[in-house]
């Protein structure tokens, strides 16, 4: 069911016991979102668990209070299960799984599926982060400096720093309520932008593996990280090499899993990618879209170019 900002307030304050999660392959919004809807809500002497199936990048473990969140282990109960910045079923399916409780869904995908008991969702804000400071200002709770921090990184990383299509005037004043609140851009800027030498090394090859496709309106990129490092360190990052290549309308990286599964992920300027991940069980954002291809890199590879390229063609590109 759908329901108001308002009447998600009213769940929150009549909840005693809510779990917290997020979509799998987490990043800076679904953490964010999700350590500052928890502070808020234990700050109420709510009991309130953190549960992700999946490990927090390194990058992120600077956010204040990631290290309280966990992997769900056997079943529970609880009065709400809030699912944040997740727009279908599949990313969510271990800790749906483990808690039980009614769902709530907060987000902002507009390929959202509408998966769970109710729902609230707003795809014209840039991250689910933009909502969650809504609703902390709607139950008039207080949005501490740490809050502040993972709400203005939640923002800031769905937007590349304030320089997407998505970022719009409402998403700004957002981020300024945040300085103002105690978040600093820089020091935020620099966490994420700092990384570890085997992540620069691991860029030689992605550039290495760049290929040009459609006359140059798609630009591929491979990534190959084994299963531990996969969980550890994010490679979102690199789809911005071939997307800034002058011509391409459609960036698309390729992240082999096993034989039979090949994650991608795609951007571009003027393409409806979404749609283009849907058509493979996927989904995401007009300009920002991913899914997982049920095959090997070569088989992926042909599958999406073919669909792509028949994108393009449709959309008189
Ligand atoms: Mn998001």
């Amino acid at each position: 069911m759908e329901i108001s900002l308002r009447h998600v307030a009213n769940m929150l304050n009549e909840a005693e016991r809510i779990v917290i999660t997020a979509h799998i392959h987490p990043d800076g919004d679904s953490l964010g979102s999700m350590l500052a809807l928890y502070a808020s809500l234990a700050a109420q002497g709510k009991k309130v668990w953190l549960l992700l199936d999946d490990e927090v990048p390194a990058v992120y473990r600077f956010l204040p209070g990631a290290e309280l969140i966990r992997r769900p282990e056997g079943k529970m109960e609880a009065d709400l299960l809030v699912v944040l910045d997740a727009s279908d079923a599949d990313r969510v399916t271990a800790v749906v799984e483990a808690v039980r409780a009614k769902t709530l869904n907060i987000d902002h995908h507009i390929s959202n599926t509408k998966f769970t008991d109710y729902w609230y969702i707003d795809s014209q804000a840039a991250a689910t982060g933009e909502i969650i400071l809504d609703l902390l200002h709607l139950m008039k709770l207080e949005i501490t400096a740490d809050i502040a921090v993972n709400l203005f990184t939640a923002i800031a990383t769905d937007c590349g720093f304030f320089r997407y299509a998505n970022a719009s005037s409402a998403t700004l004043r957002h981020a300024a309520d945040l300085i103002d609140r105690g978040a600093r851009p820089h020091v935020i800027a620099e966490q994420l932008e700092t990384k570890p030498l085997a992540s620069i090394m691991t860029l030689r090859g992605v550039l290495d593996s760049l290929e040009i496709h459609a006359g140059g309106r798609i630009a591929t990129v491979t990534v190959y990280v084994d299963a531990a490092e996969n969980a550890a360190e994010t490679t979102e990052g690199y789809i911005n090499y071939p997307r800034n290549i002058e011509g391409v309308e459609l960036a698309v990286l390729f992240k082999p899993v096993d034989d039979n599964a090949t994650r991608v992920s795609f951007r571009s300027r003027r393409l409806d990618v979404a749609r283009l991940a849907l058509g493979f069980g996927g989904g995401g954002h007009a300009r920002a879209a991913g899914c997982t291809v049920a095959s090997g890199l070569a088989g992926a590879k042909e599958q999406i170019l073919r669909a792509a390229e028949r994108l393009l063609a449709e959309s008189g590109l």
